[in-house]
């Protein structure tokens, strides 16, 4: 069977591209993708000129649809991919629902992810010499305090009972951002675990770990060593 869909990505442990798979998964639409992961670090395949024409960003995840054109930015790719396949909506039904899987999803990319990735890029020199070019330790700390800041927000919201960001018994697209900043927060520099920070964050955490479609997302393991169980 062909597939409609090429995506251009990363190993699990690259949140936004994670974002994307988990989404897939948690959909039920992976059969309509064909995924190429690239070695990132220290390889660089993602700023390499054959990427770059595809998409100038030089980031993954980049889709290239079956018409020929690219498409990237995690959350127009599965917004379209949402819109576009059956299944479950993942951005909500009802206009309220969008509205705040957006809202959500849009504090925890800007105040959480971007943040806790930023402090990993300006900390560290983890994707290698050919891609970081910024060292600004404060900077990342005040990142990490950003992130810190607004996930205790998030934990308060989460103190009521409810499973997922918008209550309801199933994830939506914004609580697969929150998971994949939770991943990240403990990979390797980072070592800013918020689920050991946050009670309610835990529980979100351990919830996120019993579905199927979190299994088959990390099956690489992300790097971490909680999840190297789900290795095959
Ligand atoms: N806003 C973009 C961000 C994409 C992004 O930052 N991707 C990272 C992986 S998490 C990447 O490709 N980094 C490699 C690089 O910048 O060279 C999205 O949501 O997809």
């Amino acid at each position: 069977m062909t597939t409609p869909f090429t995506v251009y990505t990363s190993p699990s442990a690259f949140p936004n591209p994670q974002r994307l798979r988990l989404f897939q998964y948690e959909k039920g639409i992976q059969a309509h993708i064909n995924e190429v992961i690239y070695d990132m670090a220290p390889g660089g395949d993602q700023r390499k000129w054959p990427h770059l024409k595809m998409n100038p960003w030089g980031e993954t995840p980049t889709m290239q649809l079956a018409d020929g054109s690219y498409m990237s930015e995690s959350v127009a790719i599965a917004m379209y991919l949402d819109n576009l396949l059956e299944g479950r909506k993942l951005f909500g039904e009802s206009p309220k629902e969008q509205g705040l899987i957006s809202m959500w999803d849009s504090r925890i990319w800007v105040q959480i992810l971007y943040r806790i990735t930023t402090l990993f890029h300006v900390s560290h020199q983890g994707l290698g010499p050919k891609i970081e070019l910024t060292n600004n330790p404060q900077w990342g700390e005040h990142c990490r305090k950003e992130a810190l800041s607004h996930a205790s927000l998030v934990n308060q919201h989460l103190s009521d009972g409810r499973e997922w960001l918008i209550g309801g018994a199933e994830p939506t697209f914004a609580d697969i951002t929150l998971c994949t900043s939770i991943a990240f927060s403990k990979f390797g520099p980072v070592q800013t675990p918020l689920d050991e920070r946050f009670e309610h964050l835990h529980y979100f955490w351990q919830r996120w770990q019993q579905r199927p479609s979190f299994k088959l997302a990390y099956a690489d393991g992300a790097g971490l060593a909680e999840l190297a169980h789900l290795i095959k």
